[in-house]
């Protein structure tokens, strides 16, 4: 089994029950061991294309889908829940990216793992501390814990609220 870390987003349609619903059907997928989810966060939108505020979460599987099997199978996940590919970085029903894959840097044409944007997020740290904050970044030798501290200690201008459960 191989461990991988999810980062799961939403803006358009009933954004908090699309996750649930990716959540619950990674759980039943055949090649999908395990899954944890991190609680549902609400975001201001990063970047002038964005869209309106976001739903975001964090999830970490055990999985027997090697790197690019797992992304064709976020890619199919996305396109079940509606997501059309318009302008880069626009609104979306359903956004999978995947952040880590074990410890390997993977630096291909259609996947680079960890993901590159990841130390400037808060709507993808905060919800994986919450669920994995030891995991080590292999490029940087540092922890999801410390990469959360370095960002919130920027003037990084990212709202995030927890929802209830
Ligand atoms: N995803 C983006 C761009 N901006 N902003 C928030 N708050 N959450 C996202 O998931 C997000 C974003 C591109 O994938
Ligand atoms: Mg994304
Ligand atoms: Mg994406």
């Amino acid at each position: 089994m191989n461990k991988a870390a999810i980062g799961v987003g939403s803006n358009l349609g009933d954004s908090v029950r699309i996750c649930r619903d990716v959540f619950n059907l990674l759980r039943n997928h055949p090649a999908v061991d395990s899954v944890r989810m991190s609680s549902l966060y609400r975001t201001s939108p990063v970047g002038s294309e964005a869209g309106g505020w976001f739903i975001n979460a964090a999830m970490l599987l055990e999985t027997l889908l090697e790197p690019l099997p797992l992304l064709d199978l976020m890619l199919d996940i996305e396109s079940r829940f509606g997501r059309v590919r318009t302008i880069k970085w626009g609104p979306r029903t359903l956004d999978l990216d995947l952040l880590f894959y074990e410890d390997r840097q993977i630096d291909l044409p259609r996947l680079k793992a960890p993901h590159p944007l990841m130390g400037e997020r808060l709507f993808v740290l905060m919800p994986l501390a919450e669920i994995e904050p030891d995991w080590i970044h292999p490029g940087t030798g540092r922890s999801v814990r410390e990469m959360l501290a370095l960002l919130l200690k920027t003037d990084h201008g990212q709202q995030i609220e927890k929802l209830e459960k």
